[in-house]
This record gives structure tokens, C-alpha cells and sequence, in this order.
């Protein structure tokens, strides 16, 4: 029987889209604390899902349900549409469940992850930034996989052109590049950071570079230990024969 229209997948196709998550907090001002805010509250806080320097994601993210501590009334928040955030004030650091759930057409299940909102500074020089009240930022660059995506979604996620044929030819460079030709959707992110957006390819090659860097180091640790246990193998058999203690050898 033919598949239901919509529901048709694209065999060997994986579409990703980035996004990024996380919170950011910051401490009463003493002088003008949130009028509302209960006695006990120390923070605000704002949890998040956005699109890499703030792309829009809403044509693949339907809605965001934060799940907040339960100490927190209505503690399942719903977001429907773009920002998908909830701003609170609190005392406490706890676990966020955030479940995405992605557009109808889409027929995708929902997806779920965890963030641990973060209220105090971290990391080196906490102290000071404490001292300056700055605010925290936690946040994670994600991308989410459409594997095999049904056409409509497919057209939906790279431009809603109404094509409903994926690039030709093989997946990669080329089909990357008839998707952007199309003026259409992409999971291209910035060339470069800025003050407001952390993500860009220039970091993540560094961070690539970074990463070479310290595998060579790691492989050169390696040689160094393993040269240096050698030596001490050799020592030891030597000391062992000038005392008269028996290398143990393989018997013949
Ligand atoms: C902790 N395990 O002990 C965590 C719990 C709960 C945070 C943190 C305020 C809720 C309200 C709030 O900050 N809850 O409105 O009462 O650190």
C-alpha cells in the first residue's frame, strides 16, 4: 500500500539544526529587589531555547515544556511559540527537564533534555564575579537529527520552497550547496562570534585546533612514559641479576 500523504520518509537523509540551551541568573540588586518576589528569593533566572545567534527555530520547534523544581507553583511550564524561555526568581539550583516538541507536520516524538540551572558563579575567578554580582550564563550549543524526515518536513526544514525532491546526488558538500542556492533553510552557522553569540565556525575551529593540540601532547606523554618505563624495566633486571635474584625468564 503507498504511504499516506506526509508520511512518506527520505531514505538516507539526515537533516540537523543547531540550537542552543541554558540559563542565565543574576542576584537581587538590594536596592530594587522584583516587588513579587517572595522573601526567600535571591535570584532571577531565565531558562532558555533559542537558535544560534538567535536564528529563528520555529518552523522546526512547535513548543518547549520546562519542567521546573516542584517547590515552584505550576512547576510545567508550557511555551508556545518563540521565545521559548521562562523568566523566575528563585533561591535554589536545581535540574530542568525541557522537552521539545517539534512541529505537526513533522510527526516527530518529542525530545527531552536536562539542564542544571546555575545561579552561582563557577569556574575560575568566581569569587569576584560573585562580588560583582555578574550574571551566570550556562548554556550548551545542542543540534537536533531528523533522520529520514518525511517530505513535508524535509521541504519545511530547508526553505518550504514547495520542492519536494531532496538535493541530487550524493549527501554532503553538494547537497549542502543546492539547499543554500535555494534561498532556503540551513544549518549554517556564523562565520564569526560576537559579543552575543558564542557559536560561529571561527570557534569551532579553534576549538578543533584546541583539541589536535592536546592529543599531540597526549601522544607525546605517552612515548615519554612508555620510554621511561622501558628504562626502569631494564633497571630492574639489571639490579636483580647483580643481587642474585633470578630473572624470571621464559622457561624453554
Ligand atoms: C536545593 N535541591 O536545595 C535544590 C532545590 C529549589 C529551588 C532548589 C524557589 C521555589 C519557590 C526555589 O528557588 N526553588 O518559589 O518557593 O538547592
Amino acid at each position: 500500500m503507498p504511504a499516506a500523504t506526509g508520511t512518506k520518509r527520505l531514505r538516507g537523509i539526515s537533516v540537523f539544526r543547531p540550537f542552543v540551551y541554558g540559563s542565565e541568573a543574576q542576584p537581587f540588586d538590594p536596592a530594587k529587589r522584583p516587588p513579587h518576589a517572595p522573601e526567600d528569593h535571591t535570584h532571577q533566572w531565565r531558562v532558555y531555547v533559542k537558535g544560534v545567534n538567535d536564528e529563528d527555530i520555529s518552523y522546526w520547534l512547535k513548543k518547549v515544556q520546562f519542567k521546573l523544581h516542584e517547590t515552584y507553583a505550576q512547576s510545567v511550564r508550557t511555551v508556545e511559540q518563540p521565545p521559548f524561555e521562562v523568566t523566575e526568581t528563585g533561591w535554589g539550583e536545581f535540574e530542568i527537564q525541557i522537552k521539545l516538541y517539534f512541529v505537526a507536520e513533522s510527526t516527530e516524538k518529542p525530545q527531552t533534555l536536562w539542564h542544571s540551572l546555575k545561579l552561582h558563579p563557577y569556574g575560575p575567578d568566581a569569587e569576584a564575579k560573585k562580588e560583582r554580582r555578574e550574571v551566570v550564563v550556562s548554556q550548551n550549543y545542542e543540534e537536533v537529527v531528523f533522520n529520514e524526515p518525511v517530505e513535508q518536513f524535509y521541504d519545511i526544514l530547508t526553505g518550504g520552497t514547495g520542492a519536494t525532491q531532496p538535493p541530487k546526488g550524493k549527501a554532503g558538500k553538494n547537497s549542502k550547496q543546492v539547499v543554500q542556492q535555494q534561498g532556503g533553510r540551513t544549518a549554517e552557522i556564523p562565520y564569526n562570534e560576537s559579543p552575543k553569540n558564542p557559536y560561529s565556525r571561527t570557534t569551532e575551529n579553534k576549538e578543533l585546533d584546541r583539541l589536535a593540540a592536546a592529543l599531540k601532547t597526549v601522544d607525546q606523554m605517552l612515548k615519554e612514559e612508555r620510554a621511561k618505563l622501558t628504562e626502569r624495566e631494564k633497571r630492574l633486571a639489571e639490579l636483580k641479576e647483580s643481587e642474585g635474584i633470578p630473572v624470571v625468564t621464559k622457561k624453554k
